[in-house]
């Protein structure tokens, strides 16, 4: 840690509660007011948007779960905090807020998905249970300062009645508290609880104009793994059956996550889908490809969106028992996702690319005693930009080695000066679905991407007038100027950020550095 802690002694301090789902769309978040709201409403998560802020331009640094945990606890880039890619070990020893907070007089938790390998311990938190890995949906296993432990039942609805066990039964009551609630759901293979499994089983849900792309004039998009309609496995993601009358699921690499159910779940799980799947398969031979890509993009949402459901429920569940107990005027509560998610778009699910989809991160934050509701932030933010806000907020010092920016004046006036454009940077390939790496420049209307290491290739985008992100402009002459203009922000942002010549790593295999076992 670089700096001393100097807590400005009249500063009230609030609560935090950070809750972070793993691939939450923002097309997903109705408070964001997408062609699905209405359809798949999230009024609970909503309700913070109400009370407090919505940010609408909301980004990640790197579209991938291991990389964002990373950028949002230490408030820096990967090439800075070590963690560039899944399946690295985080260096525990680097400033993180919830440490920050811990040694400033809060009591600190982390409830739920954690996924950079170090064990919890590692950021002193007061109490900690963190799922094993990814996380499954049904009957997880949970991992604690005494081992770990298979516990029965929906790991969403286990990561709220853990939470508010901690915050009713559990907390040191004397110190105000920062609690880290990180939900697995909605990540792949979108397994709803058993009283969501048929939420959406009648709704039809808006098919993106896109859904069908052939990705001309974008080479990486071309290489990618991650078609719903090719990629997606029709057992393991798409749950169909191999049968009328069937219930076995068809290809399904991971076979251990169904394995998990109980009999009982087992044949409840059947139950909800077996209609479904018995009409897909009575009428697939008489379907075009067109057809059947289309019934599995609807598969898709209908279970993607059932497992928000749960999300939602338990995010009102946290503002209810807040409110029930006179906390939520100082309590800053946050919704966001460790990353935005293709819903079609493209013909995608997962995330990865720097296009609008899996860049942009749903992001509301609520403190009543501090932030006005119904307030709209339309500056450029990022995920390095949690760790600052939390600790000016808690009037902390915010360690110089963070490289986010606290969001705090943002949110209060409208006239700050603030940054006018975003760098990103994807590392993560060779590895899962095929993204090549690449990096970046957004502002407020242009985005300008390099592809490298297989290839090296450029794409530009006026997102005025091609949100969709569908025609690769870097040859166009009437937008020569913008791409020399982004050229030249990227080598800016690139020294201002500190980030290394990419001779460096270019040609460097990914490095993974596995968590110790249990025992060690
Ligand atoms: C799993 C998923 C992938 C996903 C990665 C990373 N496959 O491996 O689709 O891209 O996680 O996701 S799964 O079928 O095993 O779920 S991340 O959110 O953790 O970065
Ligand atoms: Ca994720």
């Amino acid at each position: 840690m670089s700096s001393t802690l100097t807590l400005k002694p009249d500063t009230p301090r609030p609560n935090i509660i950070y809750i972070m789902s793993d691939d939450h769309a923002v097309r997903a978040v109705s408070a964001y007011g997408s062609d699905i709201a209405h359809l798949a409403p999230t009024p609970n998560i909503d309700r913070i948007a109400r009370n407090g802020v919505r940010f609408d331009e909301s980004f990640v640094t790197n579209s991938l779960c291991g990389p964002s945990r990373a950028a949002m606890f230490t408030g820096k880039f990967g090439h800075k905090n070590g963690f560039n890619h899944n399946g690295q070990l985080f260096d525990g020893s680097q400033a993180v807020w919830p440490r920050l907070l811990k040694a400033a007089g809060y009591t600190t938790a982390v409830i739920g998905k954690w996924h950079i390998n170090l064990t919890p311990d590692g950021f002193d938190f007061d109490h900690w249970e963190v799922l094993n890995d990814q996380g499954e949906y049904y009957n997880p296993d949970w991992i604690t300062a005494e081992g770990i432990q298979k516990e029965m039942g929906y790991t969403t609805d286990q990561i709220t009645s853990k939470t508010l066990k901690w915050l009713d039964q559990q907390r040191d009551k004397s110190k105000p508290f920062a609690l880290v609630m990180h939900h697995k759901a909605p990540h792949r293979n979108w397994m709803p609880a058993p009283r969501h499994t048929r939420a959406f089983e009648q709704v039809e849900f808006p098919v993106p104009d896109n859904y069908f792309d052939t990705y001309e004039g974008r080479v990486a998009a071309q290489m990618q793994t991650m078609n719903i309609y090719r990629d997606a496995q029709e057992g393991h993601d798409l749950k169909m059956t191999t049968g009328v009358g069937e219930t076995q699921w068809r290809e399904d690499i991971w076979p251990h996550l169904l394995q998990r159910l109980t009999p009982e779940q087992r044949a409840e799980w059947d139950a909800a889908y077996q209609e479904r799947n018995d009409a897909m398969n009575a009428n697939e031979a008489n379907w075009s490809e067109e057809e059947m890509a289309i019934w599995k993009y609807q598969r898709y949402l209908q279970d993607y969106l059932a497992t928000i459901k749960s999300v939602d429920e338990s995010v009102g569940e946290v503002l209810d028992y807040l409110e029930a107990n006179d906390l939520a005027e100082n309590t800053i509560v946050v919704y966001t996702s460790d990353q935005g998610f293709y819903m079609g778009e493209h013909g995608w699910f997962d995330k990865r690319f720097m296009y609008e989809e899996s860049f942009r991160a749903p992001l509301l934050m609520q403190y009543p005693a501090k932030i006005k509701a119904g307030t709209v932030v339309s500056q450029l933010v990022q995920n390095i930009d949690y760790a600052p806000t939390f600790l000016e907020y808690a009037g902390v010092e915010i360690p110089a080695e963070m490289q986010g920016d606290s969001m705090v004046d943002i949110i209060a006036r409208t006239d700050c000066d603030w940054r006018s454009s975003l760098y990103y940077h994807f590392y993560e390939y060779p590895a899962m679905h095929d993204v090549s790496r690449h990096y970046g420049v957004r502002d407020n209307r242009y985005k300008l991407m390099h592809f490298y290491y297989l290839m090296d290739e450029w794409e530009f985008y006026d997102l005025d007038k091609d949100p969709a992100e569908m025609t690769n402009a870097i040859n166009d002459p009437a937008y020569a100027n913008e791409i020399q203009r982004l050229k030249t922000e990227i080598k800016r942002l690139e020294a201002f950020y500190d980030v290394p010549p990419r001779t460096d790593w270019i040609d460097q295999p990914l490095e993974y550095k596995p968590a110790p076992t249990l025992e060690e």
